[in-house]
């Protein structure tokens, strides 16, 4: 792809000043060699505008591109496209899409596993941290009003026997994964559209890339169920996945970049709380 450098954004920021029309700013930069659906990203064309303009979601595949395609993981499904064995059971795949490969699964969890999961987290609970790409540290982010806490790796029976049973179910190793981390929404709370990779830009990445490599997917488990609101949002994508108890939602980005497709949030809880475990997938031994 084309690097968005701040030439880039202050000729568009110039044509914009000039008074030039949106199609025309697209038609300028498809004549300056820009793939369309590059363009598409980097002007943030509305659905109608792709709609006019005959603009793919997803860029064809990248010539001469910068951006790196990593190996992601890549359940197992049976015959049917419906289920997958997870090792200690079988589990039922109930919504699939491709570009991004996005996966609901129906009771991953038992109500007794997000129960447990749910009580051992309750006492280390605080205010949720983000990793800071600028220094590699963590944060308070404003874009998160939730409440969060980390297990490590296999802390306990409960954990460990989660985190196998994803290993299996989505054919990636358990040592890959990072320490699952549950996140209680009060009423109000959301977590902003963000993408969960590492941005490449960013001057604290190398470091945070020291540990594992890139996150590749991500799977978020929901524990706990609102009473109204509070699902995930993949606005690219135009997909709602509901925080059903037990169930889970996949997603895998194969670049570390907004090519992906992959921004996603949780909206707002408007009535009751929501409970969440994610766990986030890197390319190698997380350490
Ligand atoms: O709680 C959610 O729906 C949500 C939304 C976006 C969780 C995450 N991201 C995450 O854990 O990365
Ligand atoms: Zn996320």
């Amino acid at each position: 792809m084309q690097p968005v450098t701040p030439e880039v954004l202050a000729w568009l920021d110039a044509q914009v000043a000039r008074g030039c029309s949106r199609p025309s700013m697209f038609k300028s930069m498809l004549d300056a060699g820009w793939h369309a659906g590059n363009a598409a990203l980097v002007m943030k064309l509305t659905p109608q505008e792709r709609l006019e303009w005959n603009v793919p979601l997803i860029a064809a595949p990248l010539q001469g591109s910068d951006v790196l395609t990593l190996a992601v993981p890549t359940p197992k499904l049976d015959a049917r496209g419906t289920m997958i064995d997870a090792g200690d059971k079988w589990v039922e795949v109930i919504s699939h899409r491709h570009a991004p490969e996005l996966m609901v699964f129906a009771n991953l969890l038992s109500p007794a596993e997000c129960d447990a999961l749910m009580e051992a987290a309750r006492p280390r609970l605080s205010r949720s941290l983000t990793v800071d790409v600028a220094t590699g540290g963590e944060e308070l982010h404003p874009d998160r009003t939730s409440q969060g806490m980390f297990f490590s790796r296999s802390e306990n029976a409960v954990v460990q026997r989660v985190e196998a049973r994803i290993a299996k179910l989505l054919n990636w190793p358990v040592v890959n994964g990072e320490g699952l981390q549950v996140l209680r929404y009060p009423p109000g709370a959301q977590y902003r559209p963000h993408y969960d990779y590492f941005d490449p830009s960013q001057p604290g990445t190398a470091t945070i890339l020291e540990r594992g490599g890139q996150r590749v997917a991500t799977l978020i488990m929901y524990l706990f169920e609102p009473e109204a609101g509070g699902g995930t949002v993949f606005p690219d994508v135009d997909v709602l996945v509901a925080p059903k108890r037990g169930n889970a939602v996949f997603f895998s980005y194969a670049q570390a970049h907004p090519i992906s497709a992959t921004l996603h949030g949780g909206e707002p809880v408007q009535a009751g709380e929501k409970w969440i475990a994610t766990k986030w997938l890197r390319e190698r031994e997380f350490v």
